[in-house]
């Protein structure tokens, strides 16, 4: 492992000579394993215990959003009871060091910003903010056993401000997105199974604009196959020690 944390070194020392260092982060929930908060796919996954159908798409939303609101309760519950790791922690250091300029996450834990992350882009919402679909309204969720599922001044019924599947990202964040990724020469995969578009796609459009590639993740994924440097291992243990190296060398 340390032998690929120093192509890594290289490949930074390699990329910061260039004129422009522009590198993104992008994180999925295998980042916030180790806070507590289960990842989606695989074993120990949400969706090993859930039927994604029922509880993640708009088409639950529309049919049961009693059903929906009593799943993410627990994990709204789980998130606002949890706290960054490591691998937060390194993220928000790799950021303030210079070695990223923004944090891409598919999480809607809030925890990168938690950890101290500036520049984050939440591509897929927040668990701990509720969206009103009639007025518009946002607002910190608070449980209140007499308003569950919650409704808004309005009288409509508030929602997680969340993305399901079959429903689409939030348009000025993803075109901000894109353009990261467009104009990156560096990016940093962590804890994502590349599954779930468009986002997976981000890396391949930074790959195709020349830019290098490095993956964190415990098994290999697509990303991994366009990676210059793929790490293997818990990312709570291989970023700390990526950027204790950086420091090292500063
Ligand atoms: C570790 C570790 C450790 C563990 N260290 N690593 C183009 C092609 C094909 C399909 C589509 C497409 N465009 C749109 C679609 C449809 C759909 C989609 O992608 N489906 C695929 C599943 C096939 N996409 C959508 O519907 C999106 N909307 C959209 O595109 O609108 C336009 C449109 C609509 C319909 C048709 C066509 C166009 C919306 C996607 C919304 C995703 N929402 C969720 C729930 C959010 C709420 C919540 O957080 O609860 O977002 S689903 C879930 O998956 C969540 C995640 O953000 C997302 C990604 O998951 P992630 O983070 O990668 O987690 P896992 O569990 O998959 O992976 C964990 C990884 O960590 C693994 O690799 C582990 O190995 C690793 N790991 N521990 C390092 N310690
Ligand atoms: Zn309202």
């Amino acid at each position: 492992m340390n032998q690929l944390i120093d192509e890594v070194i290289s490949l930074v020392e390699e990329v910061r000579e260039r004129k422009k260092f522009k590198a993104y982060v992008l994180t999925g929930s295998g980042i916030s394993r180790a806070s507590g908060i289960p990842t989606f796919r695989g074993e120990d996954g949400l969706w090993e215990k859930y039927d994604f159908e029922e509880v993640a798409t708009y088409d639950a939303w529309v049919k049961n959003p009693e059903k929906l609101w009593e799943f993410y309760r627990e994990g709204i519950d789980l998130i606002l009871n949890s706290e960054p790791n490591n691998a937060h922690y390194a993220v928000a250091k790799l950021e303030e060091m210079g070695f990223c300029q923004s944090v891409i996450t598919q999480n809607a834990d809030g925890l990168h910003q938690r950890a101290g992350s500036k520049n984050v882009y939440e591509v897929h919402g927040n668990l701990t903010r509720v969206v009103c679909p009639n007025c518009g309204m946002k607002a910190p969720f608070q449980y209140n056993a007499e308003n569950f599922p919650p409704h808004c001044s309005c009288g409509s019924l508030l929602r997680p401000d969340v993305v399901l599947f079959g429903e689409t990202l939030p348009t000025d964040i993803l075109s901000k997105v894109f353009s990261i990724a467009k104009t990156a020469n560096l990016v940093f995969v962590v804890g994502t199974s590349a599954e779930v578009y468009p986002i997976a796609s981000l890396p391949h459009l930074s790959k195709r604009n020349r830019a290098r590639v490095v993956v964190f993740n415990i098994k290999k994924t697509s990303h991994a196959q366009i990676a210059d440097v793929f790490i293997q291992g818990k990312c709570e243990e291989t970023l700390p020690k990526l950027v204790e190296k950086l420091v090292q060398k500063e």
